[in-house]
């Protein structure tokens, strides 16, 4: 590989809302680690910026809930957050918040500098407005009735029921979250960033990072370059569709205020994205200043040499791959000087999931990071989760998993090794290494140490954590059968020569093992070294330019070196008893979701409340043919049908896309509602409703009138 200057490590800024899980830890936070402290070890330039994201509406939901400030919101979450990680032994060279007045006068920055180029577009929207609390309302603060699935408790931006992305505009019989009244449409100007304007530009960028488009001579140089297929995927969709304008600017009180005194601007903050990922260069700003060097953060942003490696989950790619780019792209136009780098690599994971299902915090289906360490080692949970990457698919953590791993792995096979080696070497050999060990015996020991740290290095590099973890315990399994099968404790009284050179190599392999595990199980590799009797950690031993894995070729400690006294039991294994409780706190979950949903079924046989004849009147309802169906683009769910109602023709818009092919629809007799308030969905007209009514699990059955001659006719 060509040699990096430096790499600036990235991982997506969690936001100060709630307690990180295991999910986000083995997404992003986990393999970010590993990778910075792979790339420590060889000695090389590394930074790892991370941070709190402190903006954004659901942390005012949560202060306005708890009647707390959203700032006393942020400050218990980026505590948590920022401990649990520490805990975890997650190395961030800074970990800053984005409530920081630093990061503010970033944001500003570059907002002001865009707006000074000319490059935003001001426009003017409706929006809804809630006259009793005297606000604009965000989307997610409006609430209604979905019109696709008619879920009462609709998001103004997503049915979380049917999954249908929304506009508040959309929502049936729209509320407000603050005052419950039902909001009115507003003007309201806004200042919107016109990614198309960068569109050709960020095809080339993606372009450079497509291993379909990269050419076969520059593969070699550039194949730590190449996005994994998801990411260039999501991101080419959206570059298909073509990129259009997005609001930056919203109307809240939490947030980053515009630095402009127009009459238009008062009220408003830049919207939580945009000023998000404008955090990684504030807090490398801060990270700068507090080594002491106010303007060393420019070397890893400005330096064409340095690398910058994004770790993100799957959810956050378009933001990191179109949306920050074009806004480097922005602040770099028409610049001689003072220009930002693009990221090198964007690796972006799948979800890893708990005991077969999704994590979710709204429903409590979580394990929380710090809670998890107050119960076991991070080690342990390190090992684990990385064994269980989700790099290309998603994975699945499971108590049980955790367990094995935990036992069979680490204890039986590396901890039991490692004390082995010790304590023999105590009990027979007075603590010394007894043999000079030549690298031709180093070679014997059925590892290909070459080749096994050539594809080391492949797979960290390539973010292969699963891989790399894996040749990392294969040299420990190596290791344990070396030692088994050489059997020092018989061997030494017929030929103490030959035992002498048997713990002598086992404990260069202790100390090998150290140094290759040392990325994904650090706490234990440091204190495997000092069993060794090696001064000072891992961390003081790397020396910039110098790659500890390069030992790994050959033998490290000299005949004579001493060792500890005492050994120590590395890993407890986990007792059935001790992840029990775990198992029953899942099991009482999955009965409470169990009994949601049966209550939610008995609400169903709820009847709805009397209405008069008078009332009943007033409902049109006809029998019509459907002449024709198609899909709605980006609207999974919806069917635009043409119905032919008597002499007239009518469009409405179905939510029966998963249940009825278009070909199925066609000729079918339906009943309408034809005298429903026409609305827009997804930029369409529908003008009515069809009736269906639901089955098991969800399955929609269509109310299909039959008989000769009916079209038009009303339904009594
Ligand atoms: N806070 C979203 C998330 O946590 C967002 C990431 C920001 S990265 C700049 O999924
Ligand atoms: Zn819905």
């Amino acid at each position: 590989m060509h040699p990096v200057k430096r790499t600036l490590v990235t991982t997506a800024l969690p936001y100060a809302n709630g307690p990180v899980h295991l999910g986000h830890l083995a997404g992003v936070y986990l393999p970010a680690d590993i990778y910075v402290r792979y790339k420590r070890l060889k000695g090389e330039d590394v930074i790892h910026i991370g941070g709190s994201d402190e903006h954004g509406v659901p942390i005012t939901i949560t202060a306005e809930k708890e009647g707390i400030s959203p700032q006393d919101v942020v400050d218990r979450y980026h505590r948590m957050n920022h401990d649990a990680f520490r805990k975890c032994g997650i190395s961030f060279d800074y970990y800053g918040r984005t409530s920081s007045v630093g990061h503010h006068e970033t944001a500003k920055e570059f907002f002001l500098e865009i707006e000074k180029k000319g490059i935003f577009r001001r426009k003017t929207e409706k929006q809804f407005f809630d006259v009793e609390a005297n606000r604009f309302l965000s989307d997610r603060y409006v609430t209604g009735t979905c019109p696709i699935c008619g879920n009462p408790e609709a998001n103004g931006d997503q049915c979380e029921q049917c999954g249908t992305h929304l506009s508040p505009t959309e929502l049936l019989n729209p509320k407000s979250k603050l005052s419950n009244a039902t909001p009115e449409l507003r003007d309201t100007m806004h200042w919107f960033f016109p990614l198309g304007r960068f569109q050709e530009a960020l095809e080339e960028y993606v372009d450079t990072h497509d291993s379909q488009k990269i050419s076969p001579e520059s593969f070699e140089k550039e194949q730590y370059s190449v996005w994994r297929p998801n990411v260039v995927n999501y991101t080419r969709t959206w570059l298909k569709q073509g990129l259009s304008d997005r609001a930056i600017t919203r109307d809240l009180s939490w947030g980053i205020e515009l630095p402009i005194s127009d009459r238009e601007a008062q009220g408003k903050v830049l919207y939580v994205w945009f000023d998000a990922v404008l955090g990684y260069i504030s807090f490398t700003r801060q990270w700068a200043a507090q080594v002491g060097d106010e303007s060393l953060w420019r070397a890893y942003w400005q330096d064409p040499e340095s690398r910058i490696v994004n770790f993100i989950g799957k959810d956050n790619v378009v933001f990191h791959t179109l949306m920050f780019p074009a806004i480097l792209m922005a602040w770099n136009e028409g610049r001689e000087n003072g220009i930002y780098n693009l990221a090198d690599n964007v690796p972006a994971s799948e979800f890893m999931n708990f005991e077969g299902r999704k994590f979710s915090k709204s429903r409590n289906y979580a394990v929380y990071l710090g809670e998890f360490l107050e119960k076991f080692p991070a080690d342990t949970l390190r090992y684990s989760i990385a064994m269980n990457y989700p790099e290309n698919k998603d994975t699945d953590f499971s108590w049980q998993d955790f367990q094995n791993r935990t036992n069979g792995e680490l204890a039986d096979t590396l901890g039991n090794f490692i004390k082995r080696s010790v304590d023999f070497t105590n009990s027979r050999f007075e603590g010394v290494v007894p043999h000079a060990c030549s690298d031709e015996e180093w070679n014997t020991l059925g590892i290909e140490w070459h080749e096994t740290l050539g594809k080391l290095d492949q797979a960290f590099e390539q973010c292969h954590f699963r891989e790399a973890v894996s040749l990392g315990m294969e040299i420990a399994r190596a290791a344990n059968r070396f030692l088994t099968e050489s059997e020092p404790w018989k061997v030494i009284k017929t030929d103490p020569a030959a035992a002498a050179r048997t713990m002598a190599l086992s404990l260069n392999l202790c100390q090998a093992l150290s140094v290759a595990l040392y990325p994904v199980i650090p706490d234990t590799a440091g204190r495997i070294r000092s069993m060794l009797g090696l001064e000072g950690s891992i961390e003081e031993t790397i020396v910039c330019g110098q790659s500890l894995f390069s030992g790994l070729l050959s033998p490290q400690l000299q005949q004579g070196h001493r060792i500890r006294k005492q050994s120590e039991i590395l890993f407890t294994k986990i007792e059935d008893a001790d992840i029990e409780p775990e198992l029953k706190k899942i099991e009482r979950l999955l009965a409470e979701t169990e009994k949601r949903e049966a209550g939610a079924a008995l609400e169903r046989l709820t009847f709805k409340p009397e209405i008069s004849f008078d009332d009943f009147q007033k409902v049109d309802l006809r029998a019509a043919t459907v002449l024709s169906a198609e899909k709605v683009k980006k609207a999974g769910k919806l069917l635009k049908l043409q119905l032919k109602v008597g002499p007239e023709t009518r469009q409405v818009l179905a939510g029966v896309a998963e249940h009825y092919s278009p070909e199925e629809m066609v000729g079918k007799q339906v009943v309408l509602v034809a005298n429903l308030a026409e609305r827009t969905i997804r930029g369409e007209v529908s003008q009515g409703m069809i009736l269906a009514v639901e089955g098991q699990e969800g399955k929609l059955f269509l109310l299909e009138p039959s008989g000769n001659d009916i079209n038009g006719n009303q339904i009594q």
